[in-house]
């Protein structure tokens, strides 16, 4: 209601300003300063006045026109439901009238930064690589009314306020992870996971395609893997899993979205379903039980038999065959049925196998334990700060995931009908204050490969629920990896969440409404409606 008396003011004021200075548009001054952006931008100078949108503004293209015309689609495809328009793209020379996007050489800050101009006429995205200008657009989305994000036709006119963000990334990995053995996801719904991340600027998704209750990837030279180990998942359905052209369709695009897919087939723990599939992998040679609970750190592969590691081998191979990413997560964690003499050699002879097959190898922080056996090992550290230095001190870099801030498997507060609570409750403030730099101590910054938040899915069983546990918290996630330490607060944070629920609401987002935000139901800036 102030608010949008407040809007009439400003509508006011500047018909009044324009009378004064004789300079009459009928542009109204809006102040970017003041947007809801998610994550905050390295800098934002507004300067007050507005570009006006319509089914005539073009769309130019300065640059390779191959590398440009996907995210001209991408942005079209962005805002047509919402405006109806379809804005007409051609490559040109130099900027003109219209939204131009420009790739150069001019910026310092790497392919991911971003310089967006807007005035009354024109706006310009300039980056130096085609993900840079995917951000710009992200970021111009945000700056346009809410009602963009509605899935259907709106009637009215679309002001964005004019002024100039320069912005760029604090860290150059900024993850989501999914467990889609749990819990099997379809296809449609990792691909909208996707979408949500590369919202917030997030570039990695790691997937853990195998653990006790499911294996979720084809493997063709060990075709009972799916066959028997993708059956079921925790409580007993149906389960499933990918073929190889399904997980190329992912990581595909996952591309277009300048999304990495990190997969992981956790080893040696974790492994009930591989063990279900192949007798010769337990050291008892009798196939295991399919498993549907959720108890963790009864399973292992048989790490003295070598047939254990020719299967790795295979897997490894076929996974790194259907994978452009650098890394494969190899797991590694809670291995409690391995003994300590069995899971060192076994670590680091699996690590040798992902080096053979062209890959650089990740896994969860317990792999410090033993050998870290290339510069660009990265350790993902969930629970032990311990591990976590350990691996740095013999050369790893470290994946910050603390639990306790990270989890978006975690219960919000007690009464959260959805997650565990092992590691902590995670409300929304929970999971934005922390600093990744300072959360385990001793480490340096150029010992963090990145931060990544992870949803792992005992309880979560569909894409409603994972909507539910993963906003808001993912937004803070995504803010904590992108912007400078300098440039956060939770007070900012929460103001802006508060105004960017609107948002989410009209993407038909079921977040959860977090007491600890102030959620402003009618959107602050609601531009002049027509008519
Ligand atoms: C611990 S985090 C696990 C997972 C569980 C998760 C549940 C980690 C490396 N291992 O196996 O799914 O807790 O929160």
């Amino acid at each position: 209601m102030l608010n949008s008396v407040f809007s009439k003011l400003t509508i006011i004021g500047s018909i009044m300003m324009c009378f004064m200075y004789q300079s009459c548009t009928n542009a109204p001054s809006i102040d970017i300063s003041n947007e809801a952006l998610i994550p905050v931008p390295s800098k934002v100078e507004a300067t007050n006045s507005s570009f006006q949108l319509t089914s005539s503004t073009t769309l130019n293209l300065i640059g390779d026109e191959k590398e440009l015309t996907p995210l001209a689609k991408f942005f079209n495809n962005r805002i047509s439901k919402s405006t109806g328009f379809e804005l007409k793209v051609s490559s040109k020379s130099g900027v003109s009238k219209g939204i131009n996007f420009v790739i150069n050489n001019e910026s310092k800050n790497g392919p991911e930064a971003y310089y967006l101009e807007i005035s009354e006429n024109q706006i310009m995205i300039s980056a130096t690589a085609p993900v840079g200008i995917f951000y710009g657009i992200q970021t111009l989305i945000q700056l346009m009314p809410d009602a963009i994000e509605n899935g259907t036709l709106q009637e009215r006119d679309w002001f964005i306020g004019t002024g100039i963000i320069s912005d760029s990334p604090e860290y150059a990995y900024r993850g989501v992870m999914l467990d889609v053995a749990r819990h099997f996801f379809s296809i449609e719904d990792v691909k909208k996971y996707i979408d949500y991340i590369a919202a917030y600027k997030m570039n990695g998704l790691h997937l853990h395609l195998s653990d006790d209750q499911g294996w979720r990837i084809e493997i063709k030279s060990w075709p009972e893997l799916t066959n028997i180990g993708g059956k079921t998942q925790v409580g007993g359905g149906k389960g499933g899993f990918y073929t190889q052209e399904q997980y190329k369709e992912i990581v595909a695009y996952a591309a277009e979205n300048f999304v990495t897919v990190i997969p992981e087939i956790d080893m040696p723990g974790h492994t009930n379903a591989a063990l279900a599939s192949y007798a010769e992998l337990n050291c008892d040679n009798k196939a295991r039980e399919l498993y549907t609970g959720i108890e963790v750190g009864f399973s292992t592969l048989c790490t003295d038999k070598e047939v254990t590691y020719q299967f790795v081998d295979d897997v490894i191979k076929e996974l790194a065959e259907m994978t452009p990413g650098e890394y494969i997560h190899i797991g590694g964690d809670e291995s409690h049925a391995t003994a300590k003499e069995d899971y060192i050699p076994f670590m680091n002879r699996v690590q040798e196998i992902v080096l053979k097959h062209g890959k650089k190898v990740m896994a969860w922080d317990e792999l410090s334990i033993s050998n870290i056996i290339d510069t660009n090992v990265v350790v993902q550290f969930w629970d032990s700060a311990e591990n976590a230095k350990m691996g740095v001190s013999k050369g790893a870099k470290v994946l910050m995931s603390p639990a306790k801030k990270a989890y978006l498997d975690m219960q919000y507060d007690s009464t959260s009908p959805l997650g565990l609570h092992w590691a902590a409750y995670i409300e929304v403030d929970d999971a934005y204050n922390w600093e990744p730099m300072t959360y385990v101590n001793d480490l340096n910054k150029e010992d963090i490969f990145g931060i990544e938040t992870a949803l792992w899915s005992e309880t979560v069983t569909n894409l409603d629920e994972i909507e539910y546990m993963m906003f808001p918290r993912v937004t803070a996630i995504g803010e904590i990896a992108w912007s400078k330490a300098e440039n956060r607060s939770w007070e900012s944070y929460s103001n802006r969440l508060a105004k960017h629920g609107k948002r989410m609401k009209n993407k038909g987002i079921n977040y959860y409404e977090s007491a600890k935000i102030k959620w402003e139901v009618d959107a602050v800036k609601e531009n002049p409606i027509k008519g």
